[in-house]
């Protein structure tokens, strides 16, 4: 090998998949449109920004692992026109595109509307092998194989590698690559078992260099000697698909060492964002001093006001990463009387459709400055049904273990506060008594400590937060 080269791997493109919207679902205003738009385009998007990456990074060409169209019946013509036009503008700078099928684009479908421009190469069910050209020569040799039809059960690892089937073992003189859709044993999560393989079908001698594969949504490099990698889909479908998502572009240097670095293309990322209603208002949300009831709406304004500062901040985060909306699952944790209210009639949802009318607004007020973001939906994860503040004045063992263990957590942090010593010999004696004589003495121990260092008081504070709501859990509390 005598030429560098790049080059771009992506699969999972699930043309015209529909992202879901926000739980409850309205009609949305005209303030709402664009939101909307963005989730219906986001994987032709997607597909766009993987064109114009492979023009930037002037790659020698695009590998489609499979599960380009999402609709089993053979993709939309507006699939069929995206395709081609993307494989269009990259032929007109003679970049390839090779395409090995999956179980959502199987060989069997119905023929495109549209002509394939002649740069698109797709792999027969058999397989087929082509040898790159470069201005110096050859470049490399691409292996792949498309599922035949629905189900495809046949070990298409190891018959591409040449192995169990009529194909030439790969050419060591070229850069050799492996293109499949295919189910890595212990890595498909949730994925269908098609096309079956385990690691090791990849390895060993005369093995392609690089693994290109499809079909886990989730990027992933499983191996580096060779180089297998699941690229993801490049657009989270749904909110079990968080996190970046992208595709990868390889780099191959003149001595044919491989480097993939991951680029996220996202337009849309999906976030589960954990909210803890006790550190959100820790000191109890305000009642009412004669009736004892409790001013919901001052713990709701507070929640909004905390949900929606939290998701500006990720929405930042994420518009580096190229995202144009952030759409989060709430996952609302803790032993707040705000669960308790939450979780009366429809009051999650209707809090759920103001919090997304609200970010609407903030949108509108302030268009461009950070990702616009959306809350897909709220789950309930909150403790027992426990009135903090009525045990908190309660007489009984669970709120005196309560009040005890707010009671150290508060000196914690105050120690904390004024930069406290670790070690429990340095802690207040009313809090070293506090400790198992057994862990005190563990902790004094020299050798002990190079294992474990004494927790800071910081740390102490939140275990004692965190066992006083185990105590809770296990506490019979009317
Ligand atoms: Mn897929």
């Amino acid at each position: 090998m005598t030429q560098a080269f790049t080059f771009v791997h992506a699969a999972d493109l699930h043309l015209d998949a529909l992202l879901p919207g926000p739980l409850p679902s309205v009609m949305p205003d005209e303030g709402q449109k664009p939101f909307y738009a963005l989730l219906e385009e986001a994987v032709f998007l997607a597909l766009e920004r993987l064109t114009r990456l492979c023009l930037e990074r002037e790659a020698a060409f695009l590998l489609l692992a499979g599960d380009v169209f999402h609709l089993q019946s053979g993709g939309s013509l507006k699939a069929h026109f995206a395709l081609r036009d993307a494989c269009a503008a990259l032929g007109d700078r003679g970049v390839r595109v090779f395409w090995a099928r999956g179980n959502h684009d199987p060989a069997h479908l119905r023929p495109p509307a549209v002509r394939w421009p002649d740069n698109l190469h797709i792999f027969s069910p058999a397989g087929d092998i082509f040898k790159l050209d470069g201005q110096g020569g050859s470049l490399a040799e691409i292996r792949g194989q498309s599922h035949a039809g629905p189900g495809e059960n046949r070990p298409l690892a190891r018959l591409l590698a040449g192995r169990e089937s009529a194909l030439p073992v790969p050419d060591h003189a070229l850069f050799s690559i492996g293109v499949l859709h295919c189910a890595v044993n212990g890595r498909h999560g949730s994925h269908a078992r098609y096309a079956p393989c385990n690691l090791g079908d990849f390895q060993g001698a005369g093995a392609p260099r690089y693994w290109a594969l499809g079909h886990v949504h989730t990027p992933a490099i499983l191996a580096d000697d060779p180089l297998v990698i699941y690229p993801g889909s490049p657009q989270g479908l749904h909110i079990n698909e968080s996190g970046a998502h992208g595709c990868y572009v390889v780099r191959v240097d003149a001595s044919g060492r491989a480097e993939a670095e991951f680029v996220p293309l996202a337009p849309v990322r999906w976030e589960r964002l954990d909210v803890d209603l006790d550190a959100l208002v820790p000191e109890g949300i305000p009642e009412d001093e004669e009736t004892g009831a409790l001013d919901g709406e001052l713990g709701l304004e507070r929640l909004e006001e905390a949900i929606l500062a939290r998701l500006e901040l990720e929405a930042e985060k994420t518009a580096g990463e190229s995202a144009l909306a952030l759409v989060g699952r709430l996952e609302l944790r803790g032993r707040s009387p705000l669960g308790r209210l939450l979780r009366q009639g429809d009051n999650l949802e209707a809090f759920t459709l103001r919090l997304n009318q609200t970010l609407s607004r903030h949108e509108a007020a302030c268009p461009g400055v950070a990702a616009r973001s959306r809350v897909k939906d709220m789950l309930l994860k909150t403790g027992p049904d426990v009135d903090v503040q009525a045990l908190r004045r309660s007489d009984n063992l669970a709120g005196e273990t309560l009040r005890q263990a707010e009671a150290l957590a508060a000196l914690l942090e105050d120690q904390a506060g004024q930069g406290g010593g670790a070690s429990p010999a340095a802690l207040p004696p009313e809090l070293a008594a506090s400790l198992p004589q057994g862990l005190a003495e563990l902790y004094e121990d020299r050798r002990f400590q190079r294992h474990l260092p004494a927790p800071e008081a910081e740390e102490l504070a939140a275990m004692a937060r965190e066992a006083a709501g185990l105590c809770l859990d296990m506490f019979e509390v009317e």
